[in-house]
């Protein structure tokens, strides 16, 4: 049965396609991608492994900035569609030697600007700790033009929600949302209704999804 407007996409399969530590290993642009960007620890593996329905796809770590690659995952939906999610290397290494940071830098500016399946950033924000200016600058970035790839549309993402009390959960996203000046999803991987909700919007950005509402750019 085809989806339904408003419903929520249907993982049917999701796997590990592949990992890229340089440009030139990067997989040949097929399809739609969505990719999470984020500081280290802020959730971004635990997210893909909610969102992708998958208990250990993504690998999680206590251990920040252990991830220096992009790695791929390819999603299956129940209508068939195909959509990739792309996990990005934690930003927010004050330990790094400079020559590693700009390794770090050549390799997901060069991701983020000329990639033409693109189609979405999720920028994932500490709901506790807010954007700083690693985002801010993440933002500027993607906000230029780029020459080869199509206008992105950026999501930002309050994660941990859970840990913030039920009372200041609002008011908290609230403060991204106006310190960015964008809308944000406030989420929790041990929220379902939640992640249902940015799903949507992901489906949504990925164009892929039926008669999708307008999403702001
Ligand atoms: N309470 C809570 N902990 C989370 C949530 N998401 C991630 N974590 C924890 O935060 C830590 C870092 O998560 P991880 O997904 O590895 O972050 P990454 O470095 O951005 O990939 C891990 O200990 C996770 O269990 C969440 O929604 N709620
Ligand atoms: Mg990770």
């Amino acid at each position: 049965m085809p989806p339904t407007p408003g419903s929520t996409p249907r993982v049917v399969d999701a796997r590990y396609l592949t990992s890229a530590s340089s440009p030139n290993q990067l997989p040949p642009p097929v399809g739609v991608e969505i990719a999470f960007a984020g500081r280290s620890n802020v959730g971004k593996s635990s997210l893909l492994n909610a969102l992708m329905g998958r208990r250990n796809l993504a690998r999680t770590s206590r251990t920040p900035g252990c991830t220096r690659l992009i790695s791929f995952f390819e999603v299956k939906l129940a209508d068939g569609a195909l959509i990739r999610f792309v996990d990005l290397p934690g930003y927010g290494y004050a330990r790094r030697s400079k020559s590693e940071r700009s390794e770090w830098a050549g390799l997901i500016e060069t991701y983020l600007k000329d990639r033409v399946t693109l189609a979405a950033v999720a920028l994932l924000v500490d709901a506790r700790r807010g954007p700083e200016v690693e985002e801010r600058d993440l933002i500027a970035l993607l906000s230029e033009p780029a020459a080869s790839r199509k206008p992105l549309v950026l999501l930002a993402v309050a994660t941990k929600l859970d840990k913030v009390a039920a009372s200041e959960r609002r008011p908290a996203v609230e403060r991204i949302r106006r310190d960015l000046g964008r809308p944000v999803a406030g989420v929790s991987v041990t929220d379902a209704e939640r992640l249902d909700a940015l799903w949507r919007q992901l489906w949504t950005a990925s164009g892929l999804a039926p008669n999708p509402a307008p999403v702001q750019r």
